[in-house]
């Protein structure tokens, strides 16, 4: 099943040639109609009629996240304001959240890479979708919402948490398929099995889970407690939300990324020099279609490996291998991404604390959970138990205001976090390390 067969299937070399006339567009656009791009090129040296060849992406300039918060909020509009019909963001601190344009166009392409990716992985306008991504600036719930009504299957808009409701629907409305995080997925399980109600019960066939990175491990054990198929999908919001790839049902061998709208390179994160096929490295994304926000060749951190290999099911576009970690130190935690130095910033700023800390991440009755032990500083260290409970709490609901986290807070005596010689150890994960994933 193939939702548009005449794209999806299109000979590499039509595809190519579509690309390059799609990234000279582009190309051309930004550098009218951003001025950050504008600069960029001009120091450069670069013009945009120096583009000729699809391999000549090399010397476009890189766009990290950094540069989006640089042109907070609205710097990298490439259209008037007023054609901007949807504006999603990631979290962040005081006001340094990344976040990302549509027009009309660029949701109408979101919505068909949706549905691309719902029916490769075999879902069909006869399912009914049960969709427990976050709804609001995160780019999950709105995008497989819109993706499901293009399919036109049926959609329950359920959003994320609420987990005893979620699960009286799931026996209640019969959902044929479930979308939410890997993660999210195992804690439905136990939730459900604790209100008597098996997961083999249900009328679910397919999960469709990403968000975050997880596990081939985690995978079996999804499929065999909730009794489906477990689909990988890929996404990001600087680029446009859930939809850039996904996992085909017949193959199920890497995912398939959606050439037509992407042009996908993967480079060496150190030398930042262009990785042939097969080789790990940071998948790096030009958009080829977006109106109101394109990127070039932006640095997702995600790292992974591409092949071009014709895959069984028919589909001529790329595959990208699943991701298997970052570049850097993003956590994804209930979902939610977080840098090491967003918390940092943040214990900063709450008095009586010191910057020296350990975040422990674990994943216990499948959720993950974060336990943040952080030394009290001199002036502070005493034996007046309510103003050290009164530090703790303000460290929560900072961290849950800001970063939308809930957080378990240790407070440590002074030197009681240890040292390191090189650099400090600060993020103890353990989420992967049994069976579970
Ligand atoms: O997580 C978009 C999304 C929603 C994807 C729903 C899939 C399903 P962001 O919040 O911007 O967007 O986070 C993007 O999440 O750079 C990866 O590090 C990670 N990520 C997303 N999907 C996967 C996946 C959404 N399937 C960041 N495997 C990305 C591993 C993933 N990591």
């Amino acid at each position: 099943m193939i939702y548009d067969v005449e794209q999806e299937t299109l000979p590499r070399e039509d595809l190519e040639n579509q690309q390059l006339k799609k990234l000279k567009t582009v190309v051309e656009r930004v550098y009218h109609n951003v001025p950050y791009y504008r600069n960029k090129f001009d120091e450069l040296g670069l013009k945009p009629e120096h583009i000729k060849r699809l391999s000549d992406v090399k010397y476009l300039p890189f766009t990290e996240k950094q540069d989006l918060r640089n042109n907070y909020p609205f710097g990298l509009f490439a259209v008037p304001k007023e054609n901007v019909v949807r504006i999603h963001a990631s979290s962040g601190t005081t006001g340094k959240s990344t976040v990302v344009g549509y027009t009309n166009r660029d949701i109408r392409h979101w919505a068909e890479l949706m549905a691309r990716s719902f029916m490769a992985c075999g879902v069909t306008r006869r399912d009914t979708i049960h969709n427990a991504y976050g709804y609001g600036l995160f780019t999950g719930g709105l995008g497989v919402h819109y993706g499901a009504e293009q399919l036109g299957g049926t959609i329950i808009p359920i959003s994320g948490g609420g987990t005893q409701r979620q699960v009286t629907l799931l026996h209640d409305f019969k959902p044929s398929v479930l979308c939410c995080t890997p993660s999210y997925a195992l804690y439905l399980y136990d939730v459900a099995q604790s209100k008597g109600i098996p997961f083999q019960e249900l009328n679910l066939h397919t999960g469709i889970f990403g968000a975050e990175p997880w596990t081939e491990q985690m995978r079996s054990e999804i499929e065999s407690k909730l009794d489906i198929k477990a689909m990988d999908i890929f996404g990001l919001s600087e680029i446009m939300g859930p939809g850039i790839s996904i996992e085909c049902a017949t193959a199920q061998n890497g995912l398939h990324i959606w050439e037509d709208h992407f042009l996908v390179e993967v480079i060496d994160p150190e030398t930042h020099e262009p990785l042939p096929p097969g080789e790990t490295g940071e998948l790096v994304i030009t958009t080829l279609t977006k109106e109101a926000q394109p990127l070039l060749r932006y640095r997702t951190k995600d790292l992974t490996s591409l092949t071009t290999v014709p895959c069984s099911c028919g589909r001529t576009h790329a595959r990208m291998q699943k991701v298997t970690g970052r570049s850097d130190d993003m956590l994804i935690i209930r979902g939610i991404n977080v840098f090491p130095s967003q918390i940092e910033s943040i214990l900063l700023e709450t008095e009586g604390l010191s910057p020296h800390y350990q975040l422990i991440l674990r994943r216990e009755a499948s959720m993950d959970t974060l336990e943040i032990q952080v030394e009290v500083d001199e002036n502070i260290f005493s034996d007046e138990i309510k103003q050290l409970q009164k530090v703790e709490q303000k460290l929560k609901s900072s961290i849950k205001d800001y970063l939308g986290i809930t957080a378990d807070v240790k407070l440590v005596e002074q030197k009681g976090i240890a040292r390191f010689e090189g650099k400090a150890q600060r993020i103890l994960d353990y989420r992967f390390e049994d069976s579970s994933g």
